[in-house]
């Protein structure tokens, strides 16, 4: 594996060579706050299901409104899917515009459940609840119109199906609790259990006595179970407030657990660590949030993602925290159109949309959007084309290698009256080979464009042969460093007329 990141690092370094960026990829989401992340591996792609702190805080506490969802395919860049979920979602149990805490979402037999924590309207304890749909995406409704559990404690639902086709609920703060789910994923079946958490050999050494002398647990909360080979693994926050990364193995799913150990230390800047670990593309990634995106905190936190391999006997070894992140798994194919809010990082901008289309919003000048490892090809792309919604005159311009970087093209966009429009452009030399891409932007004003998609266009490796006369005179014709030519410059030679290579003879 090593050999192949090694190989792939090479190849950025000697494609980009003067102007290839730090590959800094911690927090991996940088236009909002993603904490509490739950991966969920579905055929080709990585969903990421994550809460959301607000950037204003309400009485300094968490607050917390609404469900985001992410994806990608390269673990790199990343596609903002929407926000399929808020309190309104729960509006007949939950308190709404807040309290909308941890969650984990799953797929069964082509339904998406979506399970949350949510503070019980009217009162101050929370409740789970659950959320269906037909795509991880979304529309979600609420099937049952109240939670499936609540009390006390009850937060942080972790769902699991064994191979059986049974499914469970496990959940808790400082109590942990397990249930069987029904083959509807919605409804408990033969109540819930207790695992008693004050067992220092399930759960670790006790974090010290409360005042009246009765042992304060370990486990803390965030609780994340998975089953690899035979065993049973459930990863959660531990060692009370700031919290590290911890788990307990057991050979059956009702225990009796055995702690392991720590996983990780303390998040940089949060006093709490929530996340889980997943198999994807046969790498092992543990993701977990931190404060670390600027205004961060203990209220502002933000999805990160570390790899690792399993030691020999299944057991997980300590994790340290990196800035760098993981390696990119395969390049993005820009001849492909690409959704605009597909994103390695930014800044300025934010993403919006829902299931039917996201796109990027909030563009004022000097932001930009970094698209990381782009794979041109040998023969490269000479032209390319933006889908947009402009309010005003202004312009987006293709950086190479950093935001600052060579500017390979700039797009005139035209005010489109509330549609989305394609704007072309022509660069000023051929793009080869894997590149970082920057969109950076020129114009009036912070909220210029709307910006959905991008796509560009391969040179054709089919050479033509043609004479001069035969060349159309609205054709769009390049030398081979790119430099634009019209009709009357042409000599005998090899040009690029419409996207083709054509010897003119
Ligand atoms: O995000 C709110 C709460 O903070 C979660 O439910 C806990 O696990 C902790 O991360």
């Amino acid at each position: 594996m090593y050999n192949k990141i090694l190989r792939y690092a090479l190849m950025l370094w000697i494609a980009c060579l003067p102007t290839v960026s730090i590959l800094s990829q911690n927090p991996i989401i940088c236009d909002r706050y993603t904490p509490d992340p739950a991966p969920y591996v579905h055929g080709d792609t990585l969903y990421l299901f994550v809460d959301h702190d607000e950037e204003q805080l309400e009485n300094g506490y968490y607050t917390m409104k609404d469900w985001l969802l992410y994806s990608t395919v390269d673990m790199v860049n990343w596609t903002y899917r929407g926000t399929p979920l808020t309190s309104a979602t729960f509006s007949k149990w939950a308190k709404q515009d807040n309290d909308c805490w941890a969650s984990q979402c799953i797929e069964r037999n082509g339904k998406w459940y979506w399970y949350v924590t949510a503070t019980i309207k009217g009162e101050a304890y929370p409740g789970i609840g659950v959320a269906v749909a037909d795509s991880p995406a979304g529309p979600y409704r609420d099937p049952i119109g109240k939670p499936l559990v609540k009390g006390w404690f009850k937060i942080d639902p972790s769902v699991f199906i064994d191979d059986d086709g049974q499914a469970y609920l496990f959940y808790g703060n400082n109590m942990l609790w397990y249930a069987k789910l029904t083959k509807s994923m919605t409804a408990i079946t033969g109540g819930e259990k207790e695992v008693t958490t004050k067992d220092e050999t399930a759960f670790g050494p006790y974090k010290g006595y409360d005042d009246n002398g009765n042992p304060k647990t370990n486990f803390e909360e965030a609780s994340w179970i998975y089953k690899r080979g035979n065993k049973y693994y459930l990863e959660y926050a531990a060692g009370g407030v700031p919290e590290h990364w911890a788990y307990s193995s057991a050979d059956n799913i009702t225990g009796p657990w055995t702690y392991q150990g720590k996983i990780m230390g303390e998040a940089p800047n949060s006093f709490t660590i929530h996340g889980g670990s997943v198999e994807y593309k046969g790498h092992h990634y543990m993701f977990y949030h931190n404060g670390n995106l600027p205004g961060g905190g203990g209220f502002h936190r933000s999805t990160c993602i570390e790899e690792f391999t399993p030691n020999q006997d299944g057991t997980i070894p300590y994790i340290p925290f990196t800035s760098e992140g993981v390696a990119q798994l395969q390049t993005v194919n820009p001849y492909e159109r690409q959704e605009a809010e597909t994103i390695n990082q930014c800044s300025g901008v934010t993403c919006e949309g829902d299931y039917n289309q996201c796109y990027v919003t909030n563009i004022s000048k000097d932001d930009y959007i970094k698209v990381r490892g782009v794979d041109f090809g040998e023969t490269g792309t000479q032209t390319f084309s933006i889908r947009v919604r402009a309010t005003q005159r202004c312009a987006l311009t293709l950086r190479i290698g950093s935001k600052t970087g060579t500017i390979k093209g700039k797009v005139n966009v035209q005010p489109t009256n509330g549609e989305w429009q394609d704007f072309e452009c022509n660069l000023s030399s051929p793009i080869k080979n894997i590149c970082d891409i920057f969109f950076t932007f020129l114009g009036n004003g912070s909220s210029m464009m709307d910006f959905d998609s991008w796509q560009f266009n391969e040179i054709s490796t089919e050479i033509g042969q043609t004479s001069q006369d035969a060349i159309p005179t609205e054709s769009k014709i390049y030398d081979l460093s790119g430099r634009k030519m019209d009709n009357l410059q042409i000599q005998r030679g090899v040009y690029i007329v419409n996207g083709k290579k054509v010897v003119v003879k």
